[in-house]
């Protein structure tokens, strides 16, 4: 992990967030939790099985429909370095709608559990960003300005916000202030 920045409760660095010690991982997942490409094929790949079968369960249980868009669930890290995966799903971006609500949703969301359960380190993925299309620029603005509402309230937390490349590791911080 190359860190490119950093205040007292947020780091922005590049990184395999399948590697990040810590509390807790975000999952940039789909409705089905059921796998998929992206961050997370990644995290199931390096959690094993077991991950699965745990998703499965919530399936059955919580959320028999699916998980909503901008909606957490949980599970236990399994062979991840972390002892938990928070599970959320973001928007596939539209140009006909704005969507940015949804994605605020699933960062805010994550927080909240992370607040509930005491984390104090938490990381996530640059949700929505890969597959799904959102744009890294727009993206940025949205995740800075939940950061900056939501993190001065949960004092004992501190964020990593993990991108796969050095050049969205840029791309967050040349944009993420311009709001
Ligand atoms: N560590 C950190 N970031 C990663 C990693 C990794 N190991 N691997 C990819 N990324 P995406 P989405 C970055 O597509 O857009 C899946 O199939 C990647 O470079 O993983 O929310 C799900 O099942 C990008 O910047 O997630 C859904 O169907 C970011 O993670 C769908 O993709 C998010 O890209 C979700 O699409």
């Amino acid at each position: 992990m190359k860190i490119y920045w950093q205040d007292d409760r947020l780091i922005v660095a590049e990184g395999d967030i399948t590697r990040f010690e810590g509390d807790a991982i975000v999952n940039a997942a789909n409705k089905s939790l059921q796998g998929g490409g992206g961050v997370d094929g990644a995290i199931h790949r390096a959690a094993g099985p077991e991950l699965l079968e745990a998703c499965r369960a919530l399936r059955r249980t919580a959320w028999p429909d699916g998980l909503p868009v901008g909606e957490v669930a949980m599970t236990p890290g399994f062979r991840l370095p972390v002892a938990h995966v928070i599970h959320t799903v973001g928007p596939v971006f539209a140009k006909s709608e704005d969507r940015s609500s949804q994605l605020a949703d699933c960062y805010r969301h994550a927080l909240r559990l992370a607040e509930k359960h005491q984390f104090t380190r938490l990381a996530f993925p640059a949700i929505s960003t890969g597959i799904y299309g959102y744009p890294a620029e727009a993206a940025a603005n949205i995740v800075a300005a939940v950061m900056r509402d939501t993190l001065p309230a949960i004092p004992d937390l501190t964020v990593t916000l993990m991108f796969f490349s050095a050049a969205d590791a840029e791309i967050f911080l040349n944009h993420a202030f311009d709001g």
